[in-house]
């Protein structure tokens, strides 16, 4: 009879163990057949009622069945924790707690650098910053700007002819042009951009890219080009370097100066410790651009009325003052695209 019972809780206990869904469930059903109140514990009390003889052979199968049942549990047990970790990994195969793979920076480019810094500057000092075609007519190119018609600068070998009449602009010059035409003065605008000039060796490249000022009012001198230089060099180097003209010549401008500023590397210094300073070639000043007091005939085939309103203008090339400013030694790393030039200039 007790017998019977004990092999029923048997069969139950060991159904329960195998059908555990889980190991908290396994443990749930542990408790409830082998526990201290559990349903083993309850046929335990009743072997009182058992004979002397018939006492050690029930002992003797309790014992069989909890240590059978103690093995369906390790059974279970070892393999829910299988499933349980196997059901983990699965889960967790895409690891959202690993640091990301880090995204390489780009940087801008030290000629983009410099058209921002310089057209920020002359914003300051009121001028409007104008882009314009890269394809231009003769008339823009040349003609508006009082190059006479045998000028060199006009040759095939000079400049990239698009046809008989259109060139690729060989200055940004033509943007200042088409703003004289356009607004009545006063004025003052900024042109910037690409320009292309049939020159390639180890310092000049077909492409580069200029930004010149011009400035028309009732009154301009060299005084004002100069004051405007002057400050100009002091923001864009940082530093409180002189700024001198020399007498020069463009078909342009009348007067005209080359621009001069003491060299931002040995600070006009000429020397570097006691090196020799290999930007001003140990001179101490460094040719930046050039400039002057726009033609008369400029002013009057751009429909501005002279002498009523006069000009100054002045220009620059933006790889040469990042060359200059930054130190550079090879125009050639401008379009490489290594990014570990592109990093030096900056973040
Ligand atoms: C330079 C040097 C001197 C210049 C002149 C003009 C214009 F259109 F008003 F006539 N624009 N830019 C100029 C004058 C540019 O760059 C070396």
């Amino acid at each position: 009879m007790l017998k019977e019972k004990i092999e029923e809780i048997r069969a139950q206990a060991e159904a329960a163990f195998k059908a555990a869904p889980s190991a908290k469930d396994l443990y749930d059903a542990k408790v409830q057949f082998l526990g201290k109140q559990g349903s083993f514990s309850s046929i335990m009390k009743e072997m009182g009622k058992l004979s002397a003889e018939e006492k050690p052979a029930f002992g003797k199968l309790v014992n069989e069945v909890k240590q059978a049942l103690e093995a369906v549990y390790a059974d279970r047990e070892t393999a829910l924790k299988g499933q349980e970790l196997a059901s983990q990994l699965q889960a967790e195969a895409l690891d959202l707690s690993l640091p990301s793979a880090t995204a390489a920076p780009g940087a801008r480019h030290p000629v983009a650098l410099v058209i921002e810094e310089i057209s920020g500057i002359l914003s300051r000092l009121g001028y409007s910053i104008r882009t314009g075609p890269l394809i231009e007519s003769d008339r823009y190119n040349f003609e508006g700007l009082n190059f006479p018609p045998d000028h060199p600068a006009r040759d095939m070998q000079d400049t990239f002819y698009i046809d008989k009449e259109h060139v690729l602009r060989t200055h940004t010059s033509p943007i200042q042009i088409r703003t004289m035409e356009l607004e009545r003065p006063p004025l003052r605008v900024v042109g910037v951009g690409p320009v292309f000039r049939a020159d390639s060796d180890i310092s000049h490249s077909p492409n580069f890219h200029q930004i010149e000022g011009l400035c028309v009012d009732r009154r301009v001198s060299m005084a004002d080009l100069k004051g405007t230089i002057s400050f100009f060099v002091r923001e864009y180097f940082g530093k409180d370097l002189k700024t001198r003209f020399r007498p020069s010549f463009f078909p342009f401008t009348e007067p005209s100066a080359e621009v001069d500023c003491q060299c931002p590397i040995c600070s006009g210094k000429g020397v570097i410790g006691s090196q020799d300073c290999r930007m001003c070639k140990a001179s101490g000043w460094i040719e930046i651009g050039g400039s002057g007091l726009v033609h008369p005939n400029v002013l009057k085939l751009a429909g501005v009325q002279y002498p009523e309103w006069q000009g100054f203008a002045f220009g620059f090339g933006i790889e040469r003052m990042a060359i200059i400013k930054y130190g550079i030694d090879d125009i050639r790393l401008f379009n490489e695209n290594d990014v570990r030039f592109l990093r030096q200039f900056s973040l």
